[in-house]
């Protein structure tokens, strides 16, 4: 009854907004659509708060969204973006796996050759599980240019350029079989993070896990950016050898910390399983101690021991042994609690969220107090002669926050987010120090709760790890769906949940589910969408994506031909509405064929597919773009080739023969 009175007279409060937005534009039918929301809202059963919830979030068609989230697709192994506050996917970007409808490793030969750059000792890789994208910065702030992001499963690191939405470049860790801890980039994105995971020997060499100590490590990567070159350069790169903790989550310091990169980690007991052996198993072995180490990195000093060639070489890498990084002073450690997750740094640089999954509190670490405790020296170490400084004068405060606490970030009036797992719910608390004139409460404190549906691994706020976070949007990314969508078998879909942060003295509220049925993603960043200005088609005919030149066998109109040269057949093909040029090819089984193929067309959208069944070719050749593919006729027959984009009225004659003679 309450509710149904309540639900009434919410809809009028709707309708009367509603007739009040409209009556400006059409004063003559207002009124007919306010009554419609008020009975669609009845009919529907919707609150007050999902009404709002809609008004906030709804798209009028073709209007834009203010918000572009780029998400991990987990083992998916692909980037997907998508729009805020609509939560419409806009394009998935074909990553670490092949993805047909983008023609990513399905045929064209540069996006084979850089899934190919991926392999691991000669082993072809056709997955990723994609984990924490990261965002190109300028000054500490996104600057719309490039995505970096890792491959947890293969310690590879992936560029996307954010021109054309294509992923450049994919580098394989060459000391590390699995990493974690990446990527983040430092604030001018000169370095690329790559932290590790699982402890194993370096080079993954083979070593028995009884000389676990030994010859077991942990490992952070440095990889270098040339923004001009637009590439990682990987003989400018080099790697830090470190316990064999397994590590986490790094971040770059920022601001005052800028020069320095943080890692957690966890299992610093060293448990190595074997509960075949009556040994604790991992969960329980690698959680027996209160404490882990936060990793505290010199990067700048660091650089310079690389760049002095103070390094080993392992797999043809460069390589700051554990004992040389002791000896410059380039890493201490600082104990955080219980299963520790996260390493998160506050916009201006001062202090190091870091949760404790089996702990209700995050722990916030000064860098004031870090940097005073690596003074003042004397310090006892570790077992491999690493210094630790002591809890007590690294940590500012720690914030009961919830159960389960995860990742960290921030808004624009002061506070922090914080995912907990367990409860499972999303904390907002107050940051102290220089960023309590900020909000109305003093000092560090928890100041609400909201549920989210289900367990959150990370969340992600507008620009919210950058040096001026937006506030505004929060994302749950939530591990668990279980009741909030239709049961489409045991399998379920993710969860992403929409949370208003804006802070009009309101609670934060929610106002979105989005199933993710891609993958599990883990981590996600949200750029304004006006930073970012990729093109709309390629700057010239004949534009190879991945040389960002003219490509040497780029076609012209009137310059298409099929040339032999002895067992190999040459195609010069361009392709415009609605025809392939040439659209009869005829050559014998045993031929190798190269096939290059340009999109002549300058309109935009004006995008044609290339399929060749039965030989395993499917590109897609945007406006501008040129590209080749190879392929041995072993086959004879006739084969129909044809475009998969519907280009035009007349796309399904945009097709042609290749008869191959027996
Ligand atoms: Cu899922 Cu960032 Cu890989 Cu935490 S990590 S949840
Ligand atoms: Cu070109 Cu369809």
């Amino acid at each position: 009854m309450t509710k149904n009175k309540n639900l009434l007279s919410w809809g009028l409060v709707a309708a009367v907004l509603l007739f009040v937005a409209v009556s400006a534009f059409a004063p003559r039918t207002s009124t007919r659509l306010g009554r419609g929301a008020t009975a669609i809202a009845a009919d529907r059963d919707l609150t007050p708060d999902d009404i709002e919830a809609a008004l906030k979030t709804y798209m009028p068609s073709g209007r834009h969204d203010d918000y572009i989230m780029f998400s991990s697709g987990g083992h998916a192994g692909q980037v997907f973006v998508i729009g805020l506050p609509s939560m419409r996917i806009l394009k998935t970007i074909g990553v670490f796996t092949p993805e047909p409808w983008q023609g990513w490793g399905t045929g064209a030969q540069d996006t084979m050759d850089i899934l190919a750059d991926g392999a691991v000792d000669g082993i072809e890789i056709t997955w990723g599980d994609t984990h924490h994208p990261a965002l190109s910065e300028t000054g500490g702030e996104y600057d719309g240019q490039w995505l970096f992001i890792n491959d947890k499963a293969n310690a590879r690191v992936a560029l996307i350029d954010l021109k054309d939405f294509e992923t450049k470049q994919i580098v394989k860790n060459p000391i590390a079989i699995n990493d974690h801890g990446g990527t983040k980039v430092t604030p001018d994105t000169e370095w690329v993070i790559e932290g590790g995971q699982y402890a194993t020997p370096l080079g993954y060499e083979y070593a028995p896990i009884s000389d676990y100590a030994d010859s077991y490590r942990g490992m952070v990567t440095f990889w270098k950016f040339d923004r001009l070159a637009g590439r990682i350069d990987k003989s400018a790169s080099f790697a830090m050898e470190l316990p064999p903790y397994w590590q986490d989550l790094c971040d770059a310091g920022k601001k005052v910390s800028e020069g320095w990169v943080v890692c957690g980690s966890f299992n610093s007991e060293m448990a190595t399983g074997g509960i075949e052996d009556g040994n604790p198993p991992f969960e329980a072995g690698a959680s027996q101690r209160d404490m882990d180490y936060l990793h505290i990195i010199n990067l700048d000093a660091a650089i310079r021991v690389a760049r002095a060639g103070q390094t080993s070489d392992i797999n043809g890498f460069p390589v700051i042994s554990l004992e040389r990084s002791i000896a410059e002073n380039l890493l201490y450690l600082a104990p955080e609690p219980k299963s520790p997750h996260g390493a998160d740094i506050t916009p201006g640089g001062e202090y190091i969220v870091v949760s404790g999954k089996l702990d209700p509190h995050v722990t916030i670490y000064s860098w004031a107090k870090i940097q005073s405790s690596i003074r003042a020296g004397n310090h006892r170490t570790d077992s491999y002669g690493v210094p630790i400084l002591p809890f007590d004068s690294v940590v500012e405060a720690q914030v009961e926050v919830g159960l389960g606490p995860l990742h960290t970030e921030f808004d624009n009036q002061g506070y922090a987010y914080t995912s907990l797992f367990l409860e499972p719910a999303v904390a907002r608390w107050t940051l102290g120090g220089p960023y309590e004139r900020l909000h109305p409460e003093k000092g560090w404190q928890l100041v609400q709760q909201i549920p989210v549906h289900y367990n959150v691994g990370h969340l992600v706020t507008a620009e919210g790890d950058t040096v001026s976070p937006d506030g505004k949007y929060l994302v749950s990314l939530n591990k668990w769906a279980l009741d909030r969508f239709a049961n489409v078998g045991p399998l379920l879909p993710q969860n992403f949940q929409l949370i208003d942060i804006e802070n009009n003295g309101d609670a934060m509220k929610l106002l979105y589910d989005m199933p993710m049925g891609i993958g599990e993603p883990h981590y996600a960043q949200i750029i304004k969408a006006d930073k970012l200005n990729p093109w709309e088609v390629y700057p010239e005919v004949g534009w190879n994506p991945t040389t960002g030149t003219i490509d040497e066998h780029a076609v012209m109109l009137g310059e298409e031909r099929v040339e032999r040269h002895g067992n190999t057949v040459e195609i010069f093909m361009t392709a415009i509405r609605s025809h392939f040029t040439p659209e009869r090819i005829d050559i014998r089984k045993g031929d190798h064929v190269i096939w290059h193929i340009t999109n002549v067309e300058r309109a935009y959208d004006a995008t044609h597919g290339f399929a060749l069944p039965g030989y395993n070719i499917n590109v897609s050749i945007e406006p501008g773009e040129a590209l080749s593919f190879e392929f041995d006729a072993t086959n004879d027959g006739v084969f129909t080739y044809y475009c998969t984009e519907f280009c035009s009225a007349l796309h399904l004659e945009m097709m042609g023969y290749l008869q191959v003679r027996p």
